[in-house]
């Protein structure tokens, strides 16, 4: 599927420039296990890179304007690197201008380009192609004007762009688009930034997702508000124990104990949270230890808290997991990303894919008149160089 996207980007990019591409660059939306709304909470999380990708081809113009189409929109639009550089009223276009403008406020020297992308990652599903997007634009410039970028420099630099177009994110999107690695998962210590690899292996379940086909708009309002009632939790602990620093160091015991000195809702998220890190930490030996009917617990009690404390599901997610519950074969469901739409991630039972499938999309369509989209997951590689001689 992704040669087919790689081709049909390189021919573009020929007939639009009249050349091949000196870089492709192929980056990665992403999944993630487990671990919701814990990267800005400095707690760990479980993510992976997917085999949909954002396919790009750049090369340099030798101007100081850098020339962008997106293919799938039959969109263009030029950016001037010698101007300030604002928010535009075309939405996709800010990921790009938020990633030129971070780089040229980090001291990176950079001249025009010409680029063109594709992409396979659904949008609006809970996959990160915005981070996918931002993290294999700096790539590109990166590969064409040599710059020094590690890594966690690009992962930094792409979640720097997505707050400046309005998401105060966490930086699990576009860690894990950047250090993918196929049929692994990213254990990330979202305060250190340290991780580890562990093998991907679901045994006896397949990863599959199912897409809402529902993207609320209340999705960037809320994620903002979840970040400060974190954060006037987090102060409240620490008046009561001065010990801890962030949530992973904060039993439930602790927690629970100073229940009556913040509100309802303060105490419910932060609830979630010091419960959710605890999973990773579960989920992790579940993995390890191919207990993956454990690890699918642990998936349907996430769920519940993010649909009940930390209030950032929907009805439509809440059916497909609801669903799920009553599915022998489906043995864990969460919503997965922000929330308010998007995707859910199960671990289906291997043989009764098919048969859960076509129930779900049955149902999904009887119940609320929406079409289920259905995505079966392949973990991949973090954003990299495509060898244009492959
Ligand atoms: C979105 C954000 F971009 C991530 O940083 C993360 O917080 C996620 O929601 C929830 O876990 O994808």
């Amino acid at each position: 599927m992704n040669d087919i996207l790689i081709k049909k980007t390189t021919a573009f990019f020929e007939e639009t420039f009249c050349s091949s591409p000196e870089k492709t660059v192929l980056s990665p939306g992403r999944i993630n296990i487990i671990g919701e709304h814990i990267d800005y909470n400095d707690g760990y999380v479980l993510p992976a890179a997917i085999d949909k990708i954002i396919c790009f081809a750049f090369e340099k113009n030798n101007t100081q304007k850098a020339r962008i189409v997106a293919i799938d929109l039959d969109e263009e639009f030029e950016v001037d690197l010698t101007k300030e550089i604002q928010l535009s009223d075309v939405v996709w276009t800010n990921y790009i201008l938020g990633v030129i403008k971070q780089l040229q406020d980090n001291g990176f020297l950079f001249e025009g380009f010409n680029c063109v992308f594709s992409s396979n990652i659904p949008v609006g599903s809970g996959l990160s192609s915005s981070a996918a997007l931002e993290c294999g634009m700096i790539f590109g410039i990166k590969e064409l004007f040599n710059l020094t970028l590690e890594k966690v420099d690009i992962s930094l630099l792409g979640q720097q762009a997505e707050h400046w177009v309005g998401i105060n994110c966490g930086i699990m999107d576009q860690f894990s688009s950047v250090h993918g690695l196929i049929d692994k998962v990213i254990k990330l210590d979202c305060n250190t930034l340290e991780f580890e690899y562990h093998n991907a292996d679901f045994k006896d379940y397949s990863l599959v997702l199912f897409d809402s086909n529902v993207k609320h708009s209340l999705f960037t309002s809320e994620y903002n508000t979840r970040r400060v009632e974190c954060e006037e939790g987090l102060s409240i602990i620490k008046t009561h124990f001065p010990e801890v620093k962030s949530f992973r160091d904060c039993t439930e015991e602790q927690l629970l104990s100073i229940e009556d000195n913040m509100s309802e809702t303060i105490f419910k998220r932060v609830h979630f949270v010091v419960k959710e890190i605890n999973r990773v930490a579960q989920a992790c030996k579940a993995l390890d230890n191919g207990n993956i009917e454990h690890l699918g617990q642990l998936l349907f009690e996430t769920h519940d808290g993010l649909s009940k404390e930390y209030e950032v599901s929907c009805a439509e997610l809440d059916f497909l997991v609801a669903l799920a519950k009553n599915e022998a074969a489906v043995i864990g469901s969460r919503l997965m990303g922000g929330g308010f739409g998007g995707c859910t991630i199960n671990l289906i039972k291997k043989g009764n894919e098919a048969a859960v499938k076509e129930k779900f999309s049955a149902l999904y369509l009887d119940e609320l008149g929406i079409e289920l989209k259905i995505y079966d997951v392949k973990i991949g590689n973090g954003t990299s160089l495509y060898n244009n001689e492959n």
